[in-house]
């Protein structure tokens, strides 16, 4: 099961050996807000910076999804995400995703540039596996337990590693059901999306039974409190935890690593991959 890549509406995302999401968010909150000029003018120079450092692909949000976040109507979403992305196509090379639940943003940004769509809540909203479908771009599905607002409250689980795996199985089989062939498909195990510190460890362990399905795996882990709480660390120090998580993460076999920090999580996915792939080097 050689992992070729991915046509994104045009742009190819190769994948012959992992590549680094860069992480950029388009919320009130970053610098980045996408509907101010101020704002888009930040976030393509922060993308390209991240192209320049290696990131092979820019991930869009316009919804904070950490933990506790509210959710954002769809009107706020596109004013935060079109203008980003239309500006974002047209100033770096690399595909973009967009990181959205909603299929009215959905089909909008794919229409204004975006090549691939990052869905958290793998294509369960009503119309969301029609529009990803109609889209005709790749598609990330992520595994979650809960809803952002609640998820870390107590997740439960007998078997973290297995049931995500069936999760992941049963919405890649809905979105072939649904129109979307496989070669289009992304998994992503959802690190942090309703699941204990210890749950998400024993994920990373075992991330080969998820790469084991076939289909490219994305991971995210980036900043995130699986670092701070293991390593009581601030978010502004969970540099050293996060190129940790990236290496173990492409040694057991996931091809995309979505990150805040991209030189330094390129230099770990070589490292990681090399050890992976001696048979690449040279
Ligand atoms: C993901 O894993 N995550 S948004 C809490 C933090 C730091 C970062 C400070 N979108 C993923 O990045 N899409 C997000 O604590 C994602 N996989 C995919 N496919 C959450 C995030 C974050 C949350």
């Amino acid at each position: 099961m050689p992992v070729a890549g991915l046509d994104c509406g045009g742009r190819w995302l190769d994948l012959s050996a992992p590549r680094v999401v860069g992480v950029l968010n388009v919320t009130p909150d970053s610098f980045s807000d996408g509907g101010s000029v101020a704002g888009i003018d930040d976030a393509v120079a922060r993308a390209r910076l991240m192209v320049e450092e290696g990131a092979a692909m820019i991930d869009v949000g316009g919804e904070s999804s950490r933990p506790g976040a509210a959710p954002v109507d769809e009107d706020e979403e596109l004013r935060r995400v079109l203008p980003a992305v239309e500006a974002l196509a047209a100033s770096v090379p690399v595909p973009l995703s967009v990181d959205t639940c909603k299929p009215g943003v959905m089909r909008a940004a794919v229409a204004a540039g975006a090549g691939m769509i990052n869905d958290i809540h793998a294509l369960a909203a009503p119309g969301a596996l029609e529009a990803a479908a109609e889209a005709k771009v790749p598609v990330c599905l992520m595994h979650m337990q809960g809803e952002p607002r609640t998820m870390q409250q107590a997740p439960r689980y007998t078997d973290v590693v297995s049931e995500v795996r069936v999760f992941l199985e049963g919405r890649l089989e809905a979105a072939v059901r649904a129109g979307i062939p496989r070669d289009r498909l992304v998994l992503d195990p959802g690190f942090g999306f309703g699941k204990t510190l210890r749950n998400n460890y024993e994920l990373l362990g075992r991330l080969d039974a998820v790469t084991a399905l076939g289909v490219p795996v994305l991971v995210g882990m980036s900043r995130k409190s699986m670092l701070g709480n293991l390593l009581d660390r601030p978010v502004n120090r969970r540099l050293y935890g996060g190129v940790a998580a990236a290496a173990l993460a492409v040694f057991h076999g996931a091809r995309l690593v979505r990150t805040h920090d991209v030189a330094a999580t390129v230099d770990a996915v070589r490292v990681a991959w090399a050890a992976r792939r001696p048979d690449w080097i040279e």
